[in-house]
């Protein structure tokens, strides 16, 4: 792949920096060694025609990689996992277990952490999040459970590294709020043995980087 593009917002508010998507595809990027260009659009921008042409929820990240454009982080993380080894074995049994495990970074246990994340960082002081927060950290303990006894004994989801590694800490981050995963020791080893790569960091810092340098004048 060459002349990649990556669009994330110009800025965030503090509780979601380090947060926002477009960290999942830098990192892919990072592991893959592949370099690339952000490219920032401003909240408002979201609804323009031009960049519902990119995405059309008008949602971040968006990719474009030799004129081909893509969304959903998910779909851009395994289509650069395609092209790298470092992300997916090459193997069919291998890049199976992989996509498996992408989806089930995204399909079982984003939807349960994403609620709770939006309940505390976005809506805390609204009487339906006061009513409902109990049975949804419920949910989450369900899914984490689960994924602490998948852990035990790997340091990565199938062992190694792969795509779906990224997918999962960058979910698991979406709770860094709580004590929900440091409950799990399995799991908070997890996350911080994923942190710890040196591709996470940098891409970790080229986004924080980019929202210091775009941060509101205060008036
Ligand atoms: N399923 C999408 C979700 C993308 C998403 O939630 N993006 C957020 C930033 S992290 C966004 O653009 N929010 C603005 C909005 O909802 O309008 C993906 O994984 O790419």
């Amino acid at each position: 792949m060459e002349s990649i593009k990556v669009t994330g917002f110009r800025w965030a508010p503090p509780f979601a920096q380090g947060l926002v998507r477009d960290l999942r595809v830098r990192w892919a990027l990072e592991e893959a060694g592949l370099p690339y260009k952000a490219e920032v659009i401003d909240v408002e921008d979201r609804n323009s025609d031009a960049y519902r042409a990119k995405h059309p929820f008008g949602m971040v990240p968006s990719f474009e990689a030799n004129g081909r454009g893509l969304f959903e982080s998910g779909a851009i993380v395994h289509q650069i996992a395609e092209s790298s080894e470092a992300l997916m074995p090459a193997d069919r049994d291998g890049r199976a277990d992989t996509v498996t495990w992408i989806f089930a970074a995204l399909n079982t246990v984003e939807p349960p952490v994403n609620s709770l994340s939006v309940m505390d960082l976005q809506h805390s002081e609204e009487p339906w999040v006061k009513l409902g927060r109990p049975a949804a950290v419920e949910a989450v303990k369900v899914r984490l459970n689960a994924l602490a006894a998948w852990l035990e004994g790997r340091d990565y989801l199938l062992g190694r590294f792969t795509a779906a590694d990224i997918l999962m800490a960058t979910v698991l981050r979406l709770i860094r709020h709580t004590d929900l995963v440091a409950g799990f020791p399995t799991l908070d080893a997890y996350v911080k043995r994923c942190e710890a790569r040196p591709a996470f960091q940098k891409a970790l810092d080229e986004q924080l980087a980019g929202y210091s340098r775009n941060a509101p004048v205060a008036a």
